[in-house]
C-alpha cells in the first residue's frame, strides 16, 4: 500500500473536497482519500499493484484541478 500527498491549488471549497474526493474513491485500487481544504492537498491511499499515481493525477485533472508542484 502506498501513500501520496498532492498539491493541488485550486482547491478553494468543500465543493471542491467532495468533487475530488468522490471522483478518486471509486477509482480501483484507492482505499481511502481525504482532501484538505486549507492546506489544499489530497491525502491518497492506494494499492500500487492496481493504480499508478498517474492515474490519480489525471482523475483530478478530470474533474477540473490542476495539479502543484
Ligand atoms: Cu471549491
Amino acid at each position: 500500500m502506498a501513500n501520496v500527498t498532492l498539491s493541488v491549488p485550486d482547491i478553494s471549497c468543500d465543493h471542491c473536497k467532495q468533487s475530488i474526493e468522490g471522483a478518486l474513491k471509486v477509482v480501483e485500487g484507492v482505499s481511502a482519500v481525504e482532501v484538505h481544504v486549507p492546506e489544499k492537498t489530497v491525502d491518497v491511499n492506494f494499492d500500487e499493484s492496481k493504480v499508478q499515481q498517474g492515474i490519480l493525477t489525471k482523475t483530478i485533472e478530470d474533474q477540473g484541478y490542476t495539479i502543484g508542484s
